[in-house]
């Protein structure tokens, strides 16, 4: 049975799978509440709190410069996957494009459906971060995010927002939903930094 969801570890997998966490088959889902269907033409992002405010639309995004990216996917409920596939927009070309207040330090990303997730500044603004709308070569199916998402691949996969739609700039660290109900605030997996106050 358990044959059925997870595969044998790949030889690497003692130095990329993260303690406590297994190699899932395929790409489990993991959604809280009802799946949002949103059209790329009535899709729009906004950024607002301590940066100036702006919406983006979908083309708005299309027009930064497009990059495949290879990352490892952790869920905090112990499955991992490696190497998926993406293609998507850099966060450090996307922030080119917003006029940050100074004082800003976090933020907290919005998602079609009402899903939230704080991050701070440091977290978000790293290369390896991107919002993705193409995965495996094929547009983002919307049970994954679609049309688009965010992807951190250095924390737990609850802080890459599904159906991104927004960004609160702060100067102060809030908790999001996952993070409200207990679990960690930054959610690193090489530290489990799985719930708070553990
Ligand atoms: N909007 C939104 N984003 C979300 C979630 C969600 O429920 N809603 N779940 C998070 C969790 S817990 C995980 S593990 C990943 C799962 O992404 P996947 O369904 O593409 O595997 O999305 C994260 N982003
Ligand atoms: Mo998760």
């Amino acid at each position: 049975m358990l044959g059925k969801f997870f595969q044998k570890p790949t030889p690497d997998a003692d130095t990329r799978v993260p303690p406590g966490q297994y190699l899932a088959k395929g790409f489990p889902v993991l959604t809280y509440g009802e799946t949002p269907q949103i059209s790329t033409d009535k899709w729009k992002f906004r950024v607002w709190g301590l940066a100036t405010e702006k919406t983006l639309s979908w083309s708005d995004f299309m027009n930064l410069p497009q990059y495949d990216f290879t990352a490892d996917f952790h869920c905090v409920t112990r499955w991992s996957k490696l190497d998926v596939k993406w293609t998507g927009v850099k966060v450090t070309d996307f922030i080119e494009l917003i006029q940050l207040d100074p004082k800003a330090t976090h933020l907290m990303q919005h998602c079609y459906g009402g899903y939230t997730t704080n991050i701070s500044l440091e977290d978000f603004l790293r290369e390896e971060n991107f919002f993705a709308h193409t995965l495996f070569g094929e547009p983002l199916p919307a049970e994954h995010g679609g049309p688009m998402r965010l992807v951190v691949p250095h924390l737990y996969a609850w802080k890459s927002a599904k159906w991104i739609n927004g960004l609160e700039f702060l100067d102060h660290d809030e908790l999001g939903f996952w993070e409200r109900n207990g679990y960690h605030r930054r959610g690193e997996p090489w530290a489990e930094e799985r719930y708070a106050g553990l």
